[in-house]
């Protein structure tokens, strides 16, 4: 038994799910593949980009000029001031979101701050309250960490009666990943010296909606980060330019933009934020409140809706998983609707709190077919079915919407999207 399933394939599951080792080699098998037919005269003529010099340098890089312009995803009425945009998660690759495709929400717009004149006030039960500036912040060490951050209603349509017909990003774009920079909000909060009694943390961003939330001091003397940088840039105004709270595995919501206040507390404020809004009714008539932590969670992007597959044959099932609480464990993938399913290969590295890439060769021999995905977090926990989902709610939920997602692949190729 070798490790390497190259050449050869091993159903491992319903639907033509194949071992997740299996190499694919893209038309080396079919006919018409690689090197039939081509003289060698062909192959060494030499192109014409290697006959003339190639262009210039450029102080910033722009997209190679024949590849598809790949934009966030804005809403068919867009208002000012409140609303979102999403990440085209169908169109990307690897975990990292580019940070002019990062989804954004913002409450009442994005606010235009001069970083010489905002100012960070730490106050409230503390020893003694400190005001930063952004180049006081540039000062101090940093860290850097690579993070999903997930809107708490991303996905939400999943609770609506009929499946909605829409692409993977249009339906689960409320989430990205990056490469998050800032210092530790710890080290800022040791500095003014927490007082034994406080127990929450709100924070304030400076924008025309006021946003506060209530944050468990646990949370923000854990991992909590002020970030400064976004992939390696400064933070895009959109994302809080100059500087947002950023609460690894915490409802995206609580990553308070263009932040200016943290309060030490000894309880929540109860804010709008964390009371009528970002809060959960169960089934059994009680509500989560401060249900911070996302979900484990998964998505498959290819194959997905607006991606229609040619005709039957070895193509590769791809998508991302993310846990609130750490890392993935694994993926199952099924192609037979939840009646059999396969383990799916994780890219490494597996970060905690990221998105990770998951991929398993599939056969498909042109039946109907439906695809679901189902990641486990390395606490256990594991992705509910949507019936179970939705079970735990009252009606209307939209929030923590973690279910699992399935495409159907009718015999003509054509994806949609469905409930199984
Ligand atoms: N000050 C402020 N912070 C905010 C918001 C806002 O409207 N104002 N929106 C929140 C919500 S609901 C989410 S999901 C995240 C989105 O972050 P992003 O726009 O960088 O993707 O920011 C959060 N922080
Ligand atoms: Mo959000």
């Amino acid at each position: 038994m070798t490790d390497n399933h190259a050449g050869r394939e091993e159903a491992v599951a319903g639907g033509g799910l194949l071992h997740r080792r299996t190499l694919l080699i893209a038309g080396a098998a079919s006919a018409g593949g690689l090197g039939a037919g081509l003289g060698a005269a062909t192959i060494m003529r030499s192109p014409a980009a290697m006959r003339e010099p190639g262009a210039p340098l450029s102080p910033y890089g722009t997209r190679a000029s024949s590849s598809e312009v790949i934009t966030r995803l804005l809403p068919d009425l867009p208002f000012a001031g409140s609303g979102s945009s999403r990440t085209p998660l169908e169109r990307l690759e690897g975990t990292i979101t580019p940070n002019g495709l990062h989804f954004e929400r913002h409450h009442n717009g994005v606010p235009a701050i001069e970083p010489d004149t905002h100012e960070l006030l730490i106050h409230g039960l503390v020893r003694q309250p400190l005001l930063f500036r952004y180049e006081d912040l540039l000062r101090y060490s940093r860290e850097s960490r690579i993070l999903f951050l997930e809107c708490s209603g991303n996905s939400g349509t999943i609770a609506a009666p009929e499946p909605v017909q829409a692409s993977a990003g249009k339906l689960n774009g409320l989430v990205s990943g990056a490469e998050w920079t800032g210092v530790r909000l710890s080290t800022l909060l040791g500095e003014a010296g927490v007082a034994p009694n406080a127990r929450w943390v709100q924070a304030e961003g400076s924008d025309a909606a006021g946003m506060t939330r209530s944050i468990p001091l646990s949370i923000c003397l854990d991992d909590a980060m002020i970030a400064l940088f976004q992939n390696g840039e400064p933070l895009r105004p959109e994302q809080g330019f100059p500087m947002r709270l950023l609460l690894p595995g915490i409802e995206g919501n609580a990553s308070v933009k263009w932040l200016r206040r943290l309060k030490l507390m000894t309880t929540p404020a109860f804010s709008r934020e964390e009371t009528s809004k970002y809060t959960d009714l169960r089934a059994d008539g009680r509500a989560e409140l401060f249900s911070l932590r996302m979900g484990v969670k998964s998505i498959i992007l290819a194959p997905s809706f607006g991606f229609d597959l040619a005709g039957p044959g070895v193509r590769e099932i791809s998508g991302l998983a993310w846990s609130g609480r750490g890392r993935i464990r694994r993926v199952d993938v099924s192609a037979d609707g939840g009646a059999s399913w396969a383990q799916a290969t994780l890219g490494e590295p597996v970060l905690p709190k990221a998105l990770t890439r998951f991929r398993l060769p599939w056969r498909w021999d042109g039946g109907a077919a439906t695809l679901m995905s189902r990641a486990v977090d390395e606490t256990g926990a594991v992705q509910p079915r949507r019936a179970e989902w939705i079970a735990h709610y009252a009606g209307g939920q939209g929030y923590h919407s973690n279910a699992v997602q399935s495409w159907r692949v009718n015999p003509q190729g054509k994806v949609s999207h469905v409930y199984a």
